[in-house]
């Protein structure tokens, strides 16, 4: 057991499944890889019910007369029929990659512990792109990647097909996504190239079975870098040409190619605003190039340093808002599920819900650039579900989920984004738990409302055994693993008070990079008076990007949630928390609180220690302890700096800090893996 089968265990029973009957319908490569997957496990080996695979074209399925037309062309429906007076198990749906879902979904039915004989199953996608991002180099450097090198091996490409490439579509078809962008959207213009074409198109083929469709991160000064043009303005002709040009020889290798991701103005990212565009007219300039062949674009809104420059959480929403309605319709903007990047907590991003006209796709990031790396056990189902289920007050019962899902606004092009935690270690993630996130993303971007613990629970009998004796003490541990991260990072609405460049550590002291909101001092504010960043009327006003009756609330720090505090207000450090404790108090308890959780799930993952096999119980085992270490240098890293601003006391019955201030700001990790270099 080395983690490498992922969720995908066909333990139980351990018999030959040679008694399986399978019969497929049509002879695609889509319903082979449905058959061989039900192969693999031995679930109907001791009863084996004949399985059919087939569309709902197929004459007898037809003649079944099954209300299939609501399950789209992704939705499935499994469940027993009689057919020539046997009764079968019939997988199907309006296409073989709807029959390929139906097999996973009953896999996981027999794996999560579900009875052979009762199987009704129905499900349709609520989101049409559930995506993953790789933020992955053409060099094998994953950016923010801490799995190991890139699954791709671009130099072995386009020759070598790594069977592991069929394991990672496999894998993906088993959760539901159905598209993968290759490359980082730090993107080098040589991934457009006819070499790497082909490379891609390899792996186009291998995913095509599994119904996953290749995109591409796009380096919009591509035109100059490739074709020699001196502009790479949207809209001058030449470059439109240009586009066109390398997105109908990407269609001639790829037919089905999805599209592009585009990272524009930002971060150092060339852009149409290098031109004076704006961010509409570069993404339709691309759409209008792979329009023809039904592809889309996916415009990222993660921008700063344009503008708004007293509050980089307000500039995404500053730039993109008047945009809305001028994008074209393949057009999809992708924004980050909160306004600054990827912290611990974020309030949820307030563009969605304010671009009613254009399609939003939302961006997790499912790698934990700022949750402790591979190593620390942090969850991340509660934190999708928080955003998802956030009430944009909008209109009535609106919340993120429901514009991410199209409803709200009545979009069909709706989709979500995940950036990937997969590289080459052997367990994909690099850690069993890490396996947990890349799961629930795909299972929530399927259905935003399944709920982290039904999902946890999933994964964990899948992952681990079906049995409650393990299920209830993993899922335990789980769902309360982001919030202890939370407490012992960024308590209360703290954000962005990592280190510099390799974001693992603390480092809420910076305050000498370039750009002002580089330094966590920008974020948190902290002073002899109080701590947090005053987005209300008196401070920066982003909380006026939110909806009138959700800035209302936010406008007063007595209506705000206190898990949200110091995002938006500034307040004393006496201040009276609803606990009764002063604000001081308060931080300081959740620190020890995140501390003492992490000891906890050791306790818990000890006790599993006669149930679990050894390789993946003792890798997680040391991790536990390595996160407790580091959790306690969080807290006490942030106490010390705290009280060198405030100049208080710690509270009676908390133990003081380990070292003094100066032995935190000295350590320094250079080659902290994922760091752009
Ligand atoms: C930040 C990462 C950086 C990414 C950027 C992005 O630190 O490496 O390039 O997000 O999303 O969080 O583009």
């Amino acid at each position: 057991e080395d983690g490498y089968d992922l969720w995908l265990r066909y333990r139980t029973p351990a018999t030959t499944s040679s008694a399986l009957k399978i019969e497929a319908r049509g002879d695609t490569p889509t319903l082979r890889a449905a058959g061989e997957e039900l192969r693999r496990s031995n679930f109907f080996a001791t009863k084996a019910p004949t399985i059919l695979l087939a569309t709902a074209t197929d004459r007898d399925v037809a003649a079944l007369r099954l209300p299939l037309a609501a399950l789209g062309d992704e939705g499935y429906r499994v469940g027993y029929v009689t057919l020539g007076n046997r009764r079968t198990l019939l997988v199907t749906g309006n296409t073989d990659r709807g029959v390929l879902y139906g097999s996973f979904a009953l896999l996981r039915h027999l794996q999560t512990g579900g009875s052979l004989d009762r199987i009704d199953l129905t499900s349709t996608p609520r989101v049409k792109l559930r995506v993953l991002n790789h933020w992955d180099n053409l060099d094998g450097v994953v950016e923010r990647g801490y799995a190991g090198a890139s699954l791709w091996d671009w130099w072995t490409l386009p020759d070598f097909r790594d069977p592991r490439y069929t394991d990672y579509a496999r894998a993906n078809a088993s959760i539901g996504i159905n598209g993968t962008v290759l490359n980082n959207v730090n993107a080098k213009a040589d991934s457009l190239t006819a070499p790497y074409i082909a490379k891609a198109a390899a792996l186009a083929d291998v995913f095509r079975p599994y119904g996953i469709k290749v995109y591409l991160s796009a380096r919009f000064s591509a035109p100059i870098e490739l074709g020699g043009l001196k502009t790479a303005d949207p809209l001058d002709p030449q470059v439109a040409a240009w586009w066109k040009a390398k997105t109908d020889e990407i269609y001639r290798s790829i037919p089905d190619f999805g599209g592009f991701l585009v990272k524009a103005n930002s971060e150092g990212q060339p852009g149409p605003r290098d031109y004076h565009r704006t961010h509409a007219d570069g993404a339709n300039m691309l759409a209008a190039a792979v329009a023809p062949h039904g592809g889309i674009v996916m415009w990222r809104a993660f921008v700063y340093a344009e503008t708004d420059p007293e509050d980089r959480a307000k500039q995404a929403y500053t730039e993109f808002k008047p945009l809305d309605g001028k994008f074209a319709s393949n057009v999809i903007v992708q924004v980050k599920n909160g306004a600054i990047d990827f912290q611990p907590r974020e309030p949820f991003h307030p563009l969605f819900g304010a671009m009613p006209k254009t399609p939003l796709m939302i961006e997790f990031q499912i790698t934990k650039e700022y949750l402790g790396f591979a190593t620390h056990l942090a969850y991340l189902g509660p934190m999708f579900a928080e955003t998802l289920g956030s009430e944009t007050m909008q209109t009535p019962g609106e919340t993120v989920a429901k514009v991410v899902d199209g409803s709200v606004e009545h979009h069909t092009l709706t989709g979500m984004a995940g950036v990937a935690n997969i590289g080459r270690d052997r367990d994909w993630a690099g850690s069993t738990f890490n396996q947990a996130n890349w799961y629930a993303f795909g299972r929530m971007a399927w259905d935003p409302t399944l709920g982290a613990a039904p999902v946890a629970r999933e994964w964990a009998a899948m992952t681990f055994a079906p049995s409650p004796k393990i299920v209830d003490p993993v899922v335990a541990m789980m769902m309360g693993s982001r919030e202890a991260v939370v407490d012992y990072m960024t308590p209360l609405g703290l954000a962005h008070v990592m280190a510099t460049g390799h974001h693992y550590g603390p480092g809420p002291w910076v305050a000498n990079l370039k750009r002002p909101e580089w330094n966590p001092v920008y974020y948190h504010r902290a002073d002899k008076a109080g701590i947090g960043f005053d987005r209300t009327k008196t401070g920066s006003d982003a909380i006026a990007q939110y909806s009138p009756a959700l800035a209302r609330q936010l406008a007063n720090p007595a209506t705000t949630p206190e898990r949200e505090l110091l995002w938006f207000h500034h307040v004393a450090w006496d201040r009276r928390m609803a606990s009764g404790r002063t604000l001081w108090a308060e931080m300081v308890g959740d620190y020890d609180q995140g501390v003492g959780y992490v000891a906890s799930m050791r306790r818990q993952w000890d006790a599993l220690k006669p149930s679990i096999d050894s390789a993946r119980w003792t890798k997680t085992a040391t991790y536990l302890a390595v996160q407790q270490r580091e959790a306690q240098w969080w807290r006490d890293a942030s106490l010390a700096y705290w009280m060198s601003v405030n100049g208080l006391p710690i509270p009676a019955g908390t133990a003081a800090p380990a070292h003094d201030l100066a032995w935190y700001k000295a350590q320094h990790f250079p080659y902290a893996p994922g760091n752009p270099q």
